[in-house]
């Protein structure tokens, strides 16, 4: 059974976090496993409120399930605290867990912040050495290399800094840019997915391309292969989004 891990945050309206990692990962054939780093209070409407889960009990959660269960790709997803993100890049170091892509959440839809302070140096330090892909939009490859990223030259600089970092792969997501989605591919080469820029407020939109990009890795996946369903994934699932009639839009996940 091929199976993918997501440690994220655990969002009851379902459409972000770990519910929508469950619901990508088993959609696509994988059998998903999942380790809370934080909780929140949500609707579609935006994130009232959020409880960092304890380090010490992301730990165990962790060592249990990774000394019985064997990965073929993980996640990393909302981790919220400073402590969470040192305790995770420890534990897939020594578990030595492969297909590792770190989804570098900061801010949620409605512009809450989803990050301690600290954070984002962390994911810096910590996780990008330890990466096969990390998968910023243009906000977070901003707080994360110190530098506006606002045109495509602007996203190839910072998808070269963020390799030097240590992350093999870079996507740069591109859904924010003004008049095209372009995301920005930075391995050994770089590679450019285009989409039609969509409009309107989607939730869970960076969760759901990560997951889509996980579970495809731990089915062997190369990750350019990865990428271009991810991408087709999305564009499905804006097509097939719905609303409570007060808030974001939610994928459906079908
Ligand atoms: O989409 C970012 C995100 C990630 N994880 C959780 C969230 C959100 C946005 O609200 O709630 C748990």
């Amino acid at each position: 059974m091929i199976k993918a891990l997501t440690i994220a945050g655990f969002d009851p309206s379902g459409g972000a976090g770990l519910q929508a990692d469950l619901k990508v990962f088993h959609l696509l054939g994988v059998y998903g496993l999942s380790v809370a780093s934080s909780l929140t209070a949500q609707n579609s409407q935006g994130v009232k409120d959020i409880m960092p889960v304890d380090s010490l009990f992301v730990k165990k959660q962790l060592t249990v399930l990774l000394s019985d269960f064997t990965p073929d790709a993980t996640k990393t997803g909302m981790l919220y605290s400073e402590e969470n993100v040192d305790i995770t890049a420890h534990l897939m170091k020594k578990y030595s867990v492969k297909n590792l892509v770190v989804d570098p959440v900061m801010l949620s839809s409605t512009g809450r912040s989803l990050a301690q302070k600290g954070v984002p140096s962390a994911i810096r330090k910590k996780l990008l050495p330890l990466c096969t892909v990390v998968t910023p939009n243009i906000y977070e490859a901003s707080v994360l290399t110190g530098r506006q990223v606002k045109t495509k030259h602007d996203m190839e600089e910072a998808a070269s800094r963020l390799r030097d970092y240590g992350a093999q792969h870079v996507i740069i997501t591109g859904g924010h840019l003004e008049k095209i989605a372009m995301d920005v591919l930075c391995g050994s080469d770089f590679h450019y997915l285009q989409s039609k820029k969509v409009r309107g407020e989607f939730h869970g939109t960076g969760c759901v391309f990560s997951s889509v990009l996980t579970a495809y890795l731990a089915q062997g996946y190369t990750v350019l292969d990865a990428a271009k369903h991810a991408k087709k994934f999305m564009n499905r699932a804006f097509r097939k989004s719905f609303t409570t009639g007060a808030g974001m839009h939610l994928f459906k996940f079908e």
